[in-house]
């Protein structure tokens, strides 16, 4: 690596690197692989609902031959959370990485019956993780309700049920560990939506005196339901959902760079600059990592590179923002967060 840069992050001493969910971490031998990765300061576990899922059937991901993009409906196959859990406890409590983990309940119900897991006084799971993202925007769950981070009409509600629970469950835990939680949203595309998703978690977080604040929000996700189609075979390339399923990759970094962005600049105005955010959809080198901090992102999460490429893009990516920072002067990520300039 190139001489190294004070490159922290508010979730991270070493670096805003993490990998997103979905990406190499839906198994032990998956994770094992991004344990302590040189450039990797957080590390992210598959989307869990309670009970394991086998998810949709195969092919259910396919990459673009020339590297822009990816199309993925893999139906949230996973573990199940208890899995990911205990992976973090058999780490024991002194972590490297800061540790995520993502819940994608299909009702509330099962999310709630996930948060009592996390609480769990016998086996004590909220000692072990550090970060709890909701996800809000699974693009591809078949016959399901949509995703909630679309239904603007009921995320309050959603979230102050979800948080007061979690509140209640941290009160009667023994636990000194704070667990902060975020949402993972879907990409928003008009000024309104931003507008009002930003006024939901300002009522939750300042006017209903919620002690579970949102602390993060993770934008993008996948971009819904894309379809890519094989003219040889006359068929699309993946077969859950007819073909339809969320894209990823260097295409969707413009969508990525708008939610980062538009986000920032009200949160800031809104007085919420107490949330961070993770920047995700596309990032692939280094220069990608600096617009995603000077558009306003805390950290930035890596997903197609990191199936493409493997855990080693995140020292190489790290290495051009080094360069990137060094030619420019800048010698930590607060010179140029959300920095962007008006033409
Ligand atoms: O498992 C999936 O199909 C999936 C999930 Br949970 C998600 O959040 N985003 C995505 O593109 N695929």
């Amino acid at each position: 690596m190139a001489e190294p840069l004070d490159i922290h992050c508010k979730y991270s001493p070493s670096s805003p690197l993490i990998n997103a969910s979905g990406c190499q971490c839906a198994t032990k031998t998956m994770l094992d692989t991004l344990l302590d990765v040189p450039g990797l300061g957080s590390i992210m576990t598959k989307s869990a609902t309670l009970d394991p899922r086998s998810g949709n059937p195969e092919p259910r991901y396919w990459e673009d031959p020339s590297g822009q993009f990816t199309i993925n409906a893999m139906g949230l196959p996973n573990c199940g959370l208890a899995y990911y859990l205990d992976y973090y406890k058999n780490q024991g409590e002194t972590r490297g990485q800061t540790r995520f983990t993502s819940i994608a309940g299909l009702t509330m119900a099962e999310n709630l019956a996930m948060l009592d897991l996390l609480f769990d006084p016998v086996s004590s799971y909220y000692k072990y993780i550090d970060m709890l993202e909701i996800n809000l925007s699974c693009p591809n769950i078949v016959g399901g309700h949509g995703l909630a981070g679309y239904d603007l009409a009921n995320l309050g509600q959603y979230l102050y049920t979800l948080l007061a629970k979690f509140y209640d469950l941290e009160q009667s835990s023994s636990s000194s560990n704070k667990i902060r939680i975020g949402l993972k949203l879907p990409p928003y595309y008009e000024f309104n939506q931003f507008d009002r998703v930003v006024n939901i978690l300002k009522i939750h977080n300042s006017l209903t005196g919620m002690a579970s604040p949102v602390s993060f929000i993770h934008t993008i996700n996948s971009i819904p339901n894309g379809m890519v189609i094989d003219a040889e075979t006359e068929s699309p390339v993946i077969k859950p959902k007819d073909g339809f399923g969320g894209l990823g990759g260097s295409i969707v970094k413009p969508v990525a760079l708008a939610n980062v962005r538009a986000f920032y600049t009200r949160f800031k105005s809104a007085g919420l600059a107490e949330i961070s955010i993770i920047g995700s959809g596309g990032i692939s080198s280094g220069q990608d990592i600096f617009e995603f901090i000077l558009s306003g992102a805390e950290m930035v999460s890596i997903g197609s590179q990191l199936m493409l490429e493997g855990p080693g893009c995140f020292a190489r990516m790290l290495d051009e923002l080094s360069e990137i920072m060094k030619k420019k002067g800048y010698t930590k990520l607060d010179d140029f967060r959300g920095q962007l300039r008006q033409l």
